[in-house]
């Protein structure tokens, strides 16, 4: 009788410890979850291929939503002289990419339409941020006139490639 006591005790024991254990499994697992939603809070992800294209950085797809965070990634085989060094003013972005170091994030805080160019000016683009309700805003950040523009009489850096 006290021998089968103890068995019984012993078993209850494994089961409850089995319990605890699938506990914290299922802990870890609500709390995957609860890591994807802080992402969400944070902003959606929008992916954004670039590359450059008769002197242009071609940048698709090239509107995004308010609240999002773009994350552009460029295509480095396409990317020809500095227009690597990438400057988005509006947003305070100045970096120069490298094929471990290609891509550029931020907050797509403020709604418009933004430039991004070289660092010398040449290579220009645009991109779109739409309101949050998905509508345009009438914001059109002015091109700066400095610089060299692609196609012209040429600019020290590196040239416009193709
Ligand atoms: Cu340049």
């Amino acid at each position: 009788m006290k021998v089968r006591k103890n068995t019984l005790y012993t078993i209850g024991i494994v089961l409850i410890l089995f319990s605890f254990g699938f506990l914290f499994l299922s802990q870890g697992e609500s709390n995957l979850v609860t890591g994807n939603s802080i992402l969400e809070n944070a902003g959606n992800v929008q992916i954004v291929k670039m590359y450059v294209e008769n002197g242009k950085y071609i940048i698709t797809p090239s509107e995004f939503k308010r609240g999002d965070i773009v994350r552009i990634e460029a295509d480095m085989s396409k990317m020809p002289g500095c227009s690597k060094s990438i400057v988005i003013s509006a947003f305070n972005i100045r970096k120069t990419l490298t094929n471990t170091n290609n891509v550029i994030e931020f907050k797509a805080e403020k709604a418009g339409t933004f430039n991004i160019v070289c660092s010398m000016n040449m290579y220009k683009g645009v991109f779109t941020i739409l309101e949050y309700d998905g509508s345009k805003s009438n914001f059109v950040e002015q091109a700066s006139s400095g610089g060299h523009s692609c196609g012209g009489s040429g600019g020290g850096c590196g040239g416009c490639g193709g």
